[in-house]
């Protein structure tokens, strides 16, 4: 059987990034598209029966998909394969990897799923849950639960300006028909999510060598939401014009930048950050004519994080009309805060015993299929706290203690 690590290994190439680091597998790139390759083959070798869903979601079956509503459903499990741009190795395919893992070590105790009363198990890939390459997080999760409208979604663009659903149709799916998938609503009975951890929740319960803390239980995401801002200025040539005679966007985009820092870092568990900037037309001798950047903005309770953005789009207002410019602000994608099913959540106490709970400030597809299905989390300890980096890491024997964790969770919850 292989490892958590080895079957890692054997992507660690796919989708490399020499100008960022790390790792870039927009959706549908042909890195994406490799490591759903990838995944289906692994899949097949183990015997699970593979679909792919209007949504571009991959399902590899254990047992055959539950006929009806009423059959309490199949137990789901799985993760997604893109990634943001120069991002670490680990963010996604660890719980698709972690899965296969958990069905080898469950068949190796014995166990079948959807036969002798047992529920059918599925292992699932969600598509664009970065929101790397059309700016919604967990678009494919969203879009089968619907909770964004599908004609949104289908207009989506890319930095290229393809659309959402010309990359679906090159893609084998009809446009026409993403959006609210009921019928895989239906199946799912409960989800499970697991995930490398992004932050320093874990590490700094105590040493890393312990395989105490290997292992943590979710108890809730961070409601988190992206704007993008548009600061309109005066193009023009960054020699002929004098400093008095400037409207220039990049100034009041910097000063719009220190705002979003300032603004979040007075607020106690507030996060917000400005992690794309794009002035157009962008040359370096000319005075940008506008600049488009995206915020990230995060905290516990919603009703903050609305009065953060407003309070951050009225300092931006502000530093555009001093400079001669003028800003708008639109949202791209909220999610609310989301606290996981109790009672899954204690099941996976009883069957992981000792393991920490951990309040994470990522999101995840578990955190939007949690407003449909009882769902839940398992993440695995990250040494260095650090991600959507290259610097992101796991330590081999975590990984496989992240299997083992997953098969018994799968197994008493079958
Ligand atoms: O942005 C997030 O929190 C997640 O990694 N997609
Ligand atoms: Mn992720
Ligand atoms: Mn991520």
């Amino acid at each position: 059987m292989e490892s958590v690590s080895e079957l890692l290994d054997s992507i660690d190439d796919v989708g490399r990034d020499a100008r960022r680091g790390g790792y870039s597998r927009p959706v549908y790139s042909t890195a994406e598209l490799d490591l759903r390759g990838w995944f289906m083959e692994q899949a097949q070798r183990r015997g699970l029966d593979v679909e792919t869903d209007r949504n571009g979601a991959i399902w590899a079956w254990w047992g055959a998909p539950p006929s009806n509503a009423d059959s309490g459903g199949a137990l789901v499990t799985g993760s997604h394969l893109d990634s943001v741009p120069g991002g670490g190795a680990f963010d996604g395919p660890l719980g698709v990897a972690s899965a296969l893992v958990a069905v080898d070590k469950m068949r190796e105790r014995g166990i079948t799923a959807g036969e002798r009363g047992t529920r059918p198990l599925a292992v699932t890939v969600f598509p664009e849950e970065e929101g790397s390459r059309f700016g919604v997080a967990c678009l494919g999760s969203r879009l089968m639960t619907g909770s964004i409208d599908p004609d949104r979604a289908r207009s989506l663009t890319d930095a290229d300006g393809v659309t959402f659903a010309e990359a679906a149709r090159k893609n084998g799916l009809n446009p026409e028909h993403v959006g609210p998938d009921p019928t895989a609503m239906a199946r799912i009975g409960e989800f499970v999510e697991l995930h490398v951890e992004q932050g320093r929740g874990q590490i700094d319960l105590g040493p890393a060598d312990s395989s105490k803390n290997a292992i943590a239980i979710g108890s809730s995401i961070l409601g988190h939401g992206r704007w993008k801002f548009t600061v309109f200025g005066q193009g023009n040539h960054a020699g002929t014009t004098l400093m008095a005679d400037r409207a220039d966007p990049m100034v009041a985009a910097a000063r719009i930048v220190l705002a979003v820092q300032q603004v979040a870092a007075g607020r106690d568990d507030a996060r917000a950050t400005i992690g794309r900037l794009q002035p157009v037309p962008g040359g370096t001798n000319v005075i940008a004519s506008k600049v488009e950047m995206w915020m990230d903005v995060r905290h516990p309770d919603d009703a903050v994080t609305a009065s953060l953005v407003t309070k951050i789009h009225g300092k931006a207002q502000i530093a555009a009309a001093e400079e001669g410019c003028s800003v708008t602000l639109t949202e791209e994608s909220y999610s609310n805060t989301v606290h996981f099913d109790t009672r899954l959540q204690s099941t996976l106490q009883d069957l992981l015993p000792g393991a920490p709970t951990l309040a994470t400030g990522a999101g995840h597809d578990a955190g939007i299929l949690a407003a449909k299905v009882p769902s839940a989390m398992l993440f695995v300890r990250n040494p260095t706290g650090i991600s959507h980096s290259p610097e992101e890491a796991i330590e081999r024997r975590d990984a496989d203690a992240g299997a083992d964790a997953l098969a018994d969770v799968l197994a008493g919850l079958l």
